[in-house]
């Protein structure tokens, strides 16, 4: 049975969404807050969207189309180590990519700035009803994984901010990581990111809702499994009860 073939037949069939979540289970395509109450449905969701549209883009738009005044959700950090990056102007600032992969790195944002650049006019969608439209400028996640050799084991992509009062971390799996729109993003607009938007660095996920998308991030790390990682789903937001698989 081929995987779609196994939505037509099996997940959208009429085995029921318990049925369904034991042939998701078969293919792999069960999301880590698959378990819980939620669990079959956020299974049902993930498979289906994983099955039928795989390599799929977010839609790009004309640069007419970029709002003329995006919405920047909470304030920046007012974190000592964050306010002494700002007045250094991020020199210091490090991504560190660690977990599965040949050779653990680290990059300061002049190096992520050297490496190929790619930019996008994607909407930010927050799931909380409103939504903008920026350009996205930075580097294919895909990019720094492969030079940093990923392994062909690996599942999912972990990214955390810096250690600040509003720490969060939440992750992707790896197809959504090696897909060419999801950039570690240092530009907006035409500028470096601004510091209400996430920057100096933040994932842009713009397959998903905005909450993928984590601003101020310090470290990614490839894995094969979450558990380690919070509670175990990989997620803050997952533990705050939103859905990991936030695919639009
Ligand atoms: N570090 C960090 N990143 C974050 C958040 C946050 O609270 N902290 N909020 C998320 C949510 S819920 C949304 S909708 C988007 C909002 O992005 P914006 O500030 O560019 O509007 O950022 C996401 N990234
Ligand atoms: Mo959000």
């Amino acid at each position: 049975m081929t995987r779609r073939k196994l939505v037509v037949g099996g997940l959208a069939g009429l085995g029921g969404v318990a049925a369904a979540g034991r042939l998701a289970a078969q293919f792999g395509l069960v999301p880590p807050d698959g378990g819980g109450v939620y669990g079959p449905g956020a299974t049902l969701n993930y498979a289906t969207h994983r099955l039928l549209t795989a390599g799929a883009s977010a839609r790009e738009f004309d640069s007419e189309k970029i709002s003329k005044v995006p919405y920047p959700n909470g304030k920046p950090p007012k974190d000592e180590i964050f306010v002494r990056q700002i007045a250094n102007g991020f020199l210091d600032w490090r991504l560190e990519v660690a977990g599965m992969v040949e050779r653990p790195a680290s990059f300061s944002i002049a190096e992520l700035k050297g490496f190929p650049a790619s930019s996008q006019v994607t909407q930010l969608a927050c799931e909380e009803g409103w939504s903008y439209v920026a350009e996205w400028k930075g580097v294919a996640l895909s990019h720094v994984l492969r030079l940093a050799g990923v392994s062909p084991l690996a599942k999912f992509v972990v990214y955390e901010t810096l250690p600040i009062k509003g720490f969060t971390f939440d992750s992707i799996d790896i197809e959504e990581a090696m897909h060419p729109q999801t950039l570690i993003s240092y530009g907006m607009n035409g500028v470096d990111l601004p510091i209400e938007f996430g920057g100096p660095l933040r994932m842009r996920v713009p397959r998903q809702l905005g909450y993928k998308s984590v601003k101020y991030i310090a470290k990614v790390t490839v894995t094969d499994n979450l558990k380690g990682f919070g509670k175990g789903l990989g997620s803050m937001d997952a533990e705050f009860g939103y859905s990991w698989y936030a695919g639009i």
